[in-house]
């Protein structure tokens, strides 16, 4: 464009190409017109009304679904109705996905694994949405922000979205935030619906609440104490995979698959008459996952038959119901004005043996009841 102008004088002479270039201005590294323009949407943007945000879910705008996700994962009080209001209105419309947690110790390969794994279920014709319960998130401001950049082919994927775990909160709040999540996500027309948690012994027992199949990830020949897995998380699993089942450690793996398949017989009868299944695979070289994911639907279809998946789903619905009212009780507790205020004097006269922990606690508990606003 530039050149045209240059190149003709208005003497009608031309111009030498040589002289053509005067130097190149200086690129602004913001583009300007673009931040008018977000600027402009922003004036223009209203708050949705819980109708509006309840619509845009179901048509699937990722978008308006992320904002949802936002008020949902909110404490404000006036982003708590509206967050309940849509999750009314989305409810109807959930329900219908596989529930997949996904379970083990830092390092044990979850994040590769749910890369690969994704991409397989994805390709089989799935929408994929990956969630987590993180307790250290408060740390590390969610690991699955980080992973998201380094699931580079799920995170361009246009049939998933990978949502970065609530940063802040009880473990309580982020698992029935995460909970309330998923029933947004399966409006939106996720049929799959990854959680991930850090196998550490705190967030499982919230995770196995609220998934239909419990995948447990192990590590080859690093024993069980070393890798912190309590029996109590073996029961729990529905299924176990030894990962990085490549190169030298494929005959660990398999070793490792004998030993836990002999391990879990002497566990009690599963709970849907199903016995765990224990699978090697290798994330990196894309080993062993599509096994994993047919039994997993196989489990899935065999439960919905003999009506453990409809009880389970029943069951987890009260546990919720419950939970929740604790974690709501106990929030409204430590926030009561005059519990704040008196807690730690009563503490310190616990603890230097002034008063029993139980009078103090009940003190504090009258204090609240006559302090409730
Ligand atoms: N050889 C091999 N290495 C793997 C495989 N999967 C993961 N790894 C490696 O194991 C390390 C840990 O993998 P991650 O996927 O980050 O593990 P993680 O469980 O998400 O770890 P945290 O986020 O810290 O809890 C990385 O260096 C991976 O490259 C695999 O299938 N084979
Ligand atoms: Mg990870």
């Amino acid at each position: 464009m530039e050149k045209t102008k240059t190149m003709e004088h208005q003497d009608g002479t031309f111009e030498s190409h040589l002289t053509e270039m005067k130097g190149t201005d200086t690129q602004e590294s913001v583009n300007s017109s673009a931040v008018a323009r977000f600027k402009s949407i922003k004036r223009a943007r209203r708050p949705l009304s819980a109708q509006e945000y309840i619509d845009g879910i179901c048509r699937g705008d990722m978008s308006i679904l992320s904002q949802a996700i936002t008020l949902v994962e909110s404490n404000l009080p006036e982003h708590k109705q509206m967050a309940q209001d849509i999750i009314q209105g989305c409810l109807p419309y959930s329900g219908n996905s596989i529930r997949i947690g996904i379970t083990g110790v830092p390092g044990v390969g979850k994040s590769t694994f749910i890369e690969s794994f994704g991409v397989i279920v994805t390709a089989a014709g799935h929408k994929l949405a990956v969630l987590a319960i993180d307790p250290s998130s408060e740390r590390t401001q969610g690991s699955i922000l980080g992973d998201k950049t380094r699931m580079e082919q799920l995170s361009i994927d246009p049939n998933a979205y990978i949502r970065p775990s609530p940063s802040a909160g009880s473990l309580g709040g982020v698992a029935r935030k995460t909970r309330e999540t998923i029933i947004l996500c399966e409006a939106a027309g996720f049929d799959v619906i990854f959680i991930e948690t850090v196998g550490v012994g705190q967030s499982e027992t919230a995770v196995h609440s609220m998934v239909d199949f419990f995948l447990l990830l192990m590590l080859a020949g690093a024993g069980d104490q070393l890798q912190g897995i309590k029996r109590g998380i073996m029961e729990m699993a529905d299924s176990i995979a030894i990962t990085k089942a490549d190169g030298a450690n494929e005959y660990k793996a398999s070793i490792a698959r004998a030993e836990y398949s002999s391990a879990l017989q002497l566990f009690p009868k599963h709970p849907s008459g199903i016995n765990p299944e224990v699978f090697v695979c290798s994330s990196i070289e894309n080993k062993g996952l599509e096994v994993i994911f047919e039994s997993i639907k196989n489990y899935i279809a065999t439960c919905k038959s003999s009506g453990y998946y409809d009880e389970k789903r029943k069951e987890q619905a009260s546990y919720w119901l419950y939970e929740t009212i604790q974690e709501q009780l106990q929030y409204d507790f430590f926030n009561n004005q005059a519990v704040a205020q008196s807690l730690k004097q009563f503490e310190n006269d616990v603890v230097n043996g002034k008063m029993t922990s139980f009078s103090a606690a009940f003190a504090l508990l009258d204090l609240y009841k006559g302090n409730r606003s």
